[in-house]
This record gives structure tokens, sequence and C-alpha cells, in this order.
């Protein structure tokens, strides 16, 4: 932070870095893991940073949360089982909140003061670890993956931070090849990726990854996140059986009416549509031409 603006400085998008008007350091602290910063600012609330790289912000958070959570679960029918790999900030257990049928979700997150500031500072999000369903693991997802009984989950979805940092092998091969053990056969992964405006050729090599471990559907979707370096966020859904994602098979308005109560009926859906759902998958041609499989 310097004369009262964070820039986003970091050598996985050289050359740019957003800037965001600080108002008021609220959390600064170091974990095992990464450093933890959370400040007020001028125009996007509150915004939590780890490592530098901005995690979310209150005002853009619903993007990114929603699209990671309902492009997946929309994608299926009555999930029951559900593992969220990262996602410390409890704002994918906000939106799985909405599903009525699921009746356990394991969140599997490394750093606990992730959780712990979240608690403390982001009451919008952590409401989702209210949830009784919810069951807390902390430590290495990778590990928690791998020791998963075979076909458990029928979704697994990985919140994680960006691939230059703790949660390298969550981009590899390795990882993959233990969560498509731990889905059920009709079931779906969907993970963080990188923007294709950034560095598109990161981006096809974490399809490829996809592609040689997930047989039915691999497909790369974008959301839009201001805070976000380029604006936008890539996310991967994949899948051992063929599932058509631009289909979804809950409808946005099935899912606006299944809030069951909790933390979802406070935070209707700010973002996601069934429309939206679709066209997520639609590139503009510079990315179709790179990521499309000929
Ligand atoms: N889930 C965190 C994403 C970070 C994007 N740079």
């Amino acid at each position: 932070i310097m004369a009262g603006w964070f820039s986003e400085i970091n050598r996985m998008w050289p050359g740019e870095a957003l800037s965001l008007q600080v108002d008021k350091i609220v959390f600064q602290g170091k974990s095992e893991f990464q450093d933890v910063l959370v400040f007020e600012s001028r125009s996007h609330g509150r915004v939590l940073v780890l490592d530098g790289v901005i995690q979310l912000s209150e005002r853009d958070e619903c993007s990114y949360q929603e699209m990671i959570t309902h492009l997946p679960l929309c994608s299926i029918s009555n999930p029951t089982k559900v593992l969220v790999v990262g996602g410390g900030d409890g704002g994918v257990l906000r939106e799985l909140a909405r599903y009525p049928s699921i009746e356990r979700i394991d969140l599997c997150e490394l750093d606990k003061m992730v959780i712990d500031v979240a608690k403390e500072y982001f009451p919008g999000l952590a409401c989702g670890f209210d949830n009784p369903v919810v069951t807390l693991h902390i430590g290495d997802g990778v590990s928690f993956v791998r020791n998963a009984p075979p076909e458990t989950y029928d979704a697994i979805l990985i919140d994680s931070t960006d691939p230059d940092g703790p949660a390298k092998e969550l981009f590899e091969v390795p990882f993959y090849q233990a969560v498509a053990r731990a889905l059920r056969p009709r079931g779906v992964m969907c993970a963080l990726s990188e923007s294709p405006w950034l560095n598109i050729q990161t981006v096809k090599n974490h399809l490829d990854v996809c592609r040689q471990v997930f047989k039915g559907s691999v497909r790369f979707a974008w959301t839009t996140v201001p805070t976000y370096p380029s604006g936008v966020i890539g996310l991967v859904l994949c899948s051992k059986e063929a599932i058509d994602f631009e289909k979804p098979v809950v409808s946005d308005k099935a899912l606006g009416t299944m809030q069951l109560g909790g933390a979802s009926l406070k935070h209707p859906l700010k973002y996601y549509n069934s429309a939206l759902h679709a066209s997520a998958l639609c590139l503009p041609e510079f990315a179709k031409n790179v990521l499309t499989v000929k």
C-alpha cells in the first residue's frame, strides 16, 4: 500500500496492476502459509488479499461465488454430497445453502486464518458456515481428495488461490485424477482457472491437464469480476460422463425459490441467471481459436 492506494502487482500479470483506494487497514497478519490483509476500500467495500493478490471485494464477490457454484450445481439434478477445496471465506458455502437436496458438504481449507478472518470481517460470506450440513477440515486439499472414498461426491468445487503459490498442485494432473476418482459417475467438477486476457497459454495448459483426466466433458467458462486482473476470471467445468454444461437442468427461477432459509434467504441471487449460465460458455474468437479442441 502506497500513498493510500493498494496496487495488485504480481508476476502473473506483468505490466498491469489494479489499484484500489484504501480507507482503512482492518487486519494484517501472517499465517503459516501466506500474508493475510483486509482493508476497507473507497469503492468496493471490504477487500480480502492473500500474498498481495485480491481474493474478493464485498461489492463484486457475488459474480465469482455464484458462478463457481451454480454453473456446476445447476448442471446436475438433486446433488446430495459436495466437496469444496479452499473456499475458506465461506462464499461458496453461502451459495450451496440454496440446494435443499444437499445432505453433506465437506470443506477443506488449507489456512485456518482465512476462515477466522472471514468470520470476523466478512459476515456476508462467512454466514455460509452456519449451515449444519457443513463439515470443516483444515488441511491440504490434495491429501484430502486423495483419501476420500471413491465415487463419493456429486460436485467438487476447487475455490483456490491462483496457481503461483500454495495452490500450485491443485492445477496438476495427479490432483485431478484424485478428484475424478472421488466424483460419482455423473458428478461435476468446477475449478478456478485464469483469465484468457492475461495469459491464454496458462488457460490452455489447464484445459489440457483436465482433458487428460476427464473423458466426458471439459469446458471453459468465464465471468466478470472487476477487482480481478483484467476484470475477467475463467472457470473449468469437467465431468467423467458427457454433460451438456450449456443447458442447465435447474432454472434460475427454481434456484431462486429453492432457498430454504438461513444464509441464502438473506442473500438473493445478485449475478447468476440461466441466460448468463449458457453465455458463460461462449468464447470470443481469440479464445475460441486457442482453447477449443479442433
Ligand atoms: N479465488 C481467488 C481468485 C484469485 C484471482 N486472482
